[in-house]
């Protein structure tokens, strides 16, 4: 879709038309301003949430079990550095610089996901991730796949398929874990008692209290709801969890035969609250460690610039 017209309503009316279409909305189109600062909201987030996300992670790379854990452990924990970068040249298309992003990360004016403030306290816990938070990313991501704005469903194609294999070497992980001794067993236990609940609020508030959800899907940014996802990990995760010979922390977790979906029990919203208003358990860490990370690189940034510049004048 391309729109050249100077007639904000024809503009209005192609853009509504082309999503209507399913067609893809790109970077030179024509589009509402709130369709802009959603995307950008969203996208800026995910990207937040990529690179933080790193930090749990790379806390245990020092300490895997093996060269082989090592190894894996260190290309996953790249993988995410790769996923920001595409997000925020995703981001960017929208007409928003890099910098001005990381600063509002900075300053805590824009979000990132809320897992990402739980401490990874035992080598079962980057099973657990893989399992349950790339699990629950994938079921998120997926959709987005088709989202309306071109480059952020493209930069999710090869996000997803990267996720895929982060499931799975967590599945792996905790696989091998609960068939070991019965330490390891009660360690793989432990992780998955402490990572379920946080990883149903990766979804987002119930959507009764989701304040952008149902604009986001009329725009097609999102096609499914907050809580039809979780319900949908839910039901995955169940016969995963029987495989892994391992319980979720759910005493109300039962089938429920006419729905066809599993019942669970109530999430403690007050928790996702609390560590949105920064007071999760590891949330002033993530961003110190992120401020000290972009000073620490400043002299990268610096570096690349020069470089681009003395090969511009040079051409
Ligand atoms: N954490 O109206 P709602 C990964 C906020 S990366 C924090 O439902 P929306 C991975 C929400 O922003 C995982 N905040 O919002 C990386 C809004 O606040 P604002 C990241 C949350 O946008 C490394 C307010 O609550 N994935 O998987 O329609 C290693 C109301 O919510 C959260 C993405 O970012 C949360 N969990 O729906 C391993 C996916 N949930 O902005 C793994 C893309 C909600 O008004 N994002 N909030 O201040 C999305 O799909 C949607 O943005 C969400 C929320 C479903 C997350």
């Amino acid at each position: 879709m391309t729109v050249i017209t100077e007639d904000p309503g024809a503009a209005n009316a192609a853009f509504d038309a082309a999503v209507a279409a399913d067609e893809r909305i790109e970077p030179r189109d024509w589009m509402p301003d709130g369709y802009r600062a959603t995307l950008i909201r969203q996208i800026a987030q995910h990207a937040h949430s990529e690179i933080i996300g790193m930090q749990p992670e790379a806390n245990w790379i020092t300490r895997a079990p093996s060269l082989r854990r090592k190894a894996i452990l260190m290309a996953k924990v790249q993988d995410e550095a790769g996923h920001g970068l595409y997000l925020y040249s995703a981001a960017e298309t929208l007409g928003v610089g890099r910098d001005e992003l990381l600063d509002k990360l900075h300053a805590g004016r824009q979000k990132y996901s809320s897992i990402f403030n739980y401490p990874t306290l035992t080598w079962a816990d980057v099973g657990a991730i893989g399992w349950l938070v790339d699990g629950a990313a994938i079921i998120n991501q997926v959709p987005i796949c088709r989202c309306s704005y071109g480059p952020y469903a493209r930069a999710m194609v090869r996000i997803c398929k990267e996720e895929s294999f982060h499931q799975r070497q967590g599945y792996e992980l905790l696989h091998t874990l609960s068939k070991g001794t019965a330490e390891q067993h009660a360690m793989a236990q432990d992780a998955v008692d402490r990572w379920w609940w946080p990883s149903l609020m990766m979804f987002g508030p119930p959507d009764d209290e989701s304040a952008h959800s149902a604009q986001s899907m009329a725009w097609k940014i999102k096609r499914h709801s907050n809580d039809e996802l979780r319900q949908r990990f839910v039901d995955i995760c169940v016969p995963q969890a029987e495989i892994l010979g391992l319980t979720l922390p759910d005493p109300d977790l039962k089938w429920n035969e006419e729905r066809g979906q599993h019942d669970f029990g109530a999430i403690d919203w007050s928790e996702f609250k609390e560590v949105l208003r920064g007071n999760g358990p590891c949330n002033e860490q993530r961003i110190s460690q992120r401020r000290q990370a972009h000073e620490d690189g400043a002299w990268v940034r610096e570096a690349a610039a020069a470089y681009a510049l003395k090969h511009s004048e040079e051409s």
